[in-house]
């Protein structure tokens, strides 16, 4: 099995041998990793996240699309086909959300042993003000017929994964496709797209991970079978081995990450706190409803203290933590652990799978208090 960014041409023996373990990483990841950022956790200090520290991560090469040539086709089981460019989409009446997205393989390089692809730790998170138009209204405009079971979502973004051609592309089920809150984005801050994020138009999946959001949309077809892409059928799928065809990676699970207090160690990242009481904050966020709760450990997680939670700025993004904490001298271990209206609790360890899939076990950082 494999996943965003592999070279696509290991056989069985090289798909194997890319389950790697421990502190070390191959020019390959390194590659990815200097391709594809994630948000300083500093930054979770902000409620919608500044230009340029939103995580970003793109399979294959970035397109760099002219505005004025793109367009945008709407086809396939619809009553009446619509090709759209540029400023009839901002003719159209724009909603706008603000939205936290986190890559699916987010926490991939904390599973032992891992897949070798985009080795996040916990940073692929960000969160955007998005404006655009409803999909729901090309939908409905387009007529989609009572034969379409599925939306799927093209970008020209093309390339070689697990050996196979193809270009970016997911679908999702009719049902959801029509949900009111799902975008077709051509701002991002009060900004056009930038480059990287999806210029000129993606679609934007409020509480998925991130690869249901497909960026630089150049094609919505609707679909009289479940669509069987890589992206869809390989990818993105919570498996326990070769032979498994796993379960679809979908919502976000429910997860919550600290802005890391003091200051830092340069290589280690361990944390210099000044002993006393200090505030620590934090992010918090699910797929499945809002946070309902945030649980902080200064001690590795022999004790717990319930944090403050502050209600997100929209339904789809994250809530704000803050907690106090009595920094004595010594080293600890800090965690944070969020709870979210499901009744889904961040795990303590996470739930192992190829792909690197939906990690969000706890994460934990190193302080030493002076
Ligand atoms: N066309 C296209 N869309 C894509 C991708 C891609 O590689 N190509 N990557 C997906 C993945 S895996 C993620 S996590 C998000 C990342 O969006 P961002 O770069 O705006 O943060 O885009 C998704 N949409
Ligand atoms: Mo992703």
């Amino acid at each position: 099995m494999t996943d965003e960014g592999d070279s696509g041409d290991e056989t069985a023996t090289g798909a194997a041998r890319r389950l790697v373990s421990g502190d070390h990483f191959s020019r390959s990841e390194v590659r990815l990793a200097l391709r594809n950022h994630g948000l300083p956790l500093e930054a979770l200090a902000c409620p919608v996240t500044p230009p340029g520290l939103h995580y970003t991560l793109s399979h294959f090469d970035i397109p760099l699309l002219d505005p004025a040539a793109w367009r945008l086709e709407l086809d396939g089981l619809v009553a009446r086909p619509l090709t759209l460019d540029l400023p009839t989409l901002l003719a159209r009446p724009a909603v706008e959300q603000v939205v936290t997205l986190e890559c699916a393989g987010n926490g991939r390089m904390l599973m032992e042993p891992h897949t070798v692809s985009q080795p996040w730790a916990e940073e692929a998170v960000g969160t955007a003000r998005w404006r655009g138009v409803p999909l729901a209204s090309l939908l409905e405009e387009a007529g989609v017929g009572p034969e379409a079971v599925e939306i799927v979502f093209s970008g020209p973004d093309a390339g070689v994964q697990g050996g196979e051609r193809q270009v970016f592309r997911r679908s999702l089920p009719l049902a959801i496709a029509r949900q009111p809150d799902i975008l077709l984005a051509y701002a991002m801050n009060g900004q056009p797209l930038p480059p990287q994020h999806g210029a000129p138009l993606r679609l934007v999946v409020p509480g998925w991970y991130g690869m249901a959001s497909v960026k630089w949309l150049v094609a919505i077809t609707a679909v009289a079978q479940p669509f069987q892409g890589y992206q869809q059928l390989r990818s993105y799928r919570y498996t326990q081995d070769a032979a498994d065809p796993g379960e679809p990676v979908t919502l976000a699970r429910v997860r919550s990450l600290m802005i890391p207090p003091g200051v830092p160690d340069f290589l280690a990242r361990t944390r210099f706190v000044q002993a006393g009481e200090i505030e620590i904050h934090g992010r918090a966020w699910s797929g499945a409803g809002p946070i309902v709760r945030v649980d902080f450990s200064g001690d590795g997680g022999v004790s717990w203290q319930e944090a403050a939670v502050s209600p997100p700025e929209s339904p789809y993004a994250w809530s704000s933590w803050g907690v106090r904490w009595r920094a004595r001298p010594g080293r600890y271990t800090l965690l944070s652990r969020a709870t979210d209206a499901a009744g889904r609790r961040q795990p303590l360890e996470a739930s192992w799978n190829v792909q690197g899939m939906g990690n969000n076990a706890v994460q934990r950082v190193e302080a030493v208090v002076e």
